[in-house]
């Protein structure tokens, strides 16, 4: 039932028409309008308008709009259009072309969801892409510094951790300066060092005499020091901190960082680093620094000058949140269609994941899970959803992000995310993300289809990845065409402990999908990957891998782990069908990686016998009608 209740949401969210016809017999009640926040609307209208000309105390028609989104939903919220006995129809808010720049996070809950089969949809009315919602602020005042450094003033004590020239993130100040290539290299490397003490922490990383200049002003025992980002564990290049440091030794060539990494900073090899966030490493076109304390920001600008460049600096990290109370109250059957999202922010300190089982400080049936899930502190999509239900998010174009695009988080089932464009993402660009296993299977039946995703983990690539489904079942991904990540495509994962009776990967199919550019900077992975997803026998065949192509997997020549592989099916990775595969250059010794016994395999490149004539080539990756053009987004591809 709830299936088809999402089918229909979807086809009214592609429907094109504009007007909805207005209830004929309905009233607000007069009391709710007196207490309400405005006019109250013609009886029955179940339209409304949101123009950046508009104004919220008018009356939210095509011809006196209001101005904000917000007041769209508390005006619907207030007049009770959707309480079950009322809502006849779809509710519509019609969002004019144009810039709306978000200083607060816009909040969605159980109080603002559609009824009795029918959805809240507000919609970029003039076209996809039209409306566009920016998590920032510009920048202005900018005035020559030295050294091709412009800078301007901002309020002190307001630190934002990435910055953006017009469509293009700006680098934090760093050193050494990055490269041209997709990754975040080059690299310094941790060095070893005769204490064991030393090369065994996750707080101290030893570095090689030279590497560092102690004439850096690094903002030790400050609120603003400079950051190491780096890949701990060494040859491991599984996950990448960024990490204030506290102080440097020069006498013994090793720096304590204020929180510990994921990993050991050396194992076998050194750890790939680079420093930044100093005035002193600005030295590179598209560098910036912020300088919270003296209230001053400076930036070297790309082509010489800021003459036609707009600086915005982020203020938020979510753009809208979808939040129903819990569980039981539920947000459910809102739409979102259309709109472009630009702009969100990161934080000044990143680990992915507690470092050891139990860390999170809460009781579990698999504490070690705490190993796979973002810190409590770190669950942030520019669209971030909880206790949600139906909700469908179509044709948007989500760029420049902090942290993840889209972040289903918890307790959501039913979402669907179809039709839309992710560029330049800081995280992920889709993250569902289930519970803890054996504790509730609360996170099934949702659809990513016909998405094109390029440039994902610019600020986290460690763990980067376009779609990753943790601990989340009867789920299809279809129709994507994933570009340029420094780590993953596609991940499904939970963890290896987990019994099958308490396993909610199941049901679980990629089909028609086009894969490239990925494993750019990371090793022991797979473009395609799952870990922990099947762990005990019967292995049932229950996954479908179909019609997918992958190529080019191959990482930075400086990554010294295991070279990535087009399919990697890591402990747990069972019970999958592989069917009608397509894995070219990849950096692995094979395209697959993983267990033959307990999946199943026909009509793949890499067996005897494939034959290419079974391709669906033509149904791979985006349809035809895709609503936005996707070559400027594969510039650099
Ligand atoms: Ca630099």
């Amino acid at each position: 039932m709830l299936g088809g209740s999402v089918g229909a949401a979807y086809a009214t969210a592609v429907t094109v028409g504009h007007a909805q016809p207005a209830l004929a017999a309905e009233t607000a009640p007069s009391a709710v309008a007196a207490a309400g926040p405005g006019a109250a609307p013609d009886p029955g209208t179940r339209t409304f308008f949101v123009s950046p000309a508009g104004d919220d105390s008018a009356l939210g028609t095509q011809s006196r709009p209001w101005k904000t989104i917000e007041h769209a939903r508390d005006a619907i919220r207030e007049w009770g259009l959707t309480d079950p006995q009322r809502m006849h129809g779809d509710i519509t808010v019609n969002v004019r072309a144009g810039d709306y720049e978000v200083a607060q996070t816009i909040t969605f809950d159980e109080r603002d969801s559609g009824a009795s089969g029918h959805q809240v949809i507000y919609r970029s009315y003039d076209g996809p892409g039209q409306a566009r919602l920016l998590g920032a602020r510009q920048i202005t005042g900018w005035q020559p510094y030295q050294n091709g450094i412009y800078r301007a003033q901002v309020p002190a004590n307001e630190p934002f951790y990435t910055l953006f020239e017009n469509d293009q993130r700006a680098v934090t100040a760093r050193y050494p300066n990055i490269g041209d290539g997709p990754t975040v290299g080059p690299y310094l490397q941790s060095a070893d060092s005769s204490d064991d003490a030393l090369t065994n922490s996750t707080t101290w990383l030893a570095f090689n005499a030279g590497d560092w200049n102690e004439n850096w002003n690094l903002g030790e025992y400050t609120t603003w020091p400079a950051q190491v980002v780096v890949w701990s564990g060494g040859h491991w290049s599984w996950f990448t901190d960024t990490v204030p440091i506290l102080n440097v030794s020069w006498t013994k060539n090793f720096v304590t960082l204020n929180y510990p990494a994921r990993y050991s900073l050396f194992s076998q090899v050194g750890s790939r680093y680079f420093i930044q966030n100093s005035l002193d490493f600005l030295d590179q076109p598209g560098e910036y620094f912020l300088d919270p304390i003296g209230g001053w920001l400076y930036y070297m600008p790309r082509n010489g000058s800021l003459d036609n460049s707009t600086m915005w600096a982020p203020t938020v990290t979510t753009l809208i949140e979808i939040a129903g109370s819990s569980p039981d109250q539920r947000a459910q059957d809102i739409t979102f269609d259309g709109f472009a999202l630009e702009y969100s922010d990161f934080m000044q300190w990143y680990r992915y994941g507690w470092n050891a089982t139990g860390d999170s400080g809460l009781v579990h049936k698999y504490p070690d899970y705490d190993r796979q899930i973002e810190m409590t502190r770190n669950r942030h999509g520019m669209i971030t959803l909880t206790n949600t239900r139906g909700i469908t998010l179509n044709a948007l174009n989500i760029s420049n992000t902090g942290f993840h695009a889209i972040y289903s988080l918890f307790a959501n089932d039913h979402v669907a995310i179809s039709n839309s464009l992710f560029a330049h993402i800081g995280a992920d660009a889709i993250k569902i993300e289930g519970g803890y296993p054996g504790e509730g299977n609360i996170s099934h039946d949702h659809t990513v289809t016909n998405n094109y995703i390029n440039y994902v983990g610019e600020l986290v690539p460690g763990d980067a990845s376009g779609v990753e489904i943790l601990d989340t079942g009867n789920t299809t991904v279809s129709h994507c065409e994933i570009l340029h990540s420094p780590r993953y495509a596609v991940a499904l994962k939970s963890i290896t402990t987990v019994a099958n009776a308490d396993q909610y990967c199941n049901n679980i199919t990629l089909e028609y999908l086009k894969v490239a550019h990925a494993g750019l900077d990371s090793g022991d992975m797979g473009a395609i990957d799952a870990y922990g997803v099947s762990n005990d026998p019967p292995y049932t065949v229950n996954k479908l891998m179909n019609q997918i192509t992958v190529t080019d997997v191959n990482a930075d020549p400086s990554m010294p782990d295991v070279p990535p592989s087009g399919i990697h099916m890591d402990s747990g990775g069972e019970g999958f069908n592989f069917t009608n595969i397509v894995i070219t250059d990849t950096e692995y010794t094979t395209p697959f990686h993983g267990d033959t016994h307990n999946n199943t395999f026909s009509n793949c490149s890499w067996l005897t016998g494939f034959d290419d004539s079974l391709m669906q080539y033509d149904q791979i990756g985006v349809t035809a009608d895709f609503p936005y053009a996707t070559e400027a987004a594969a510039l650099g591809d």
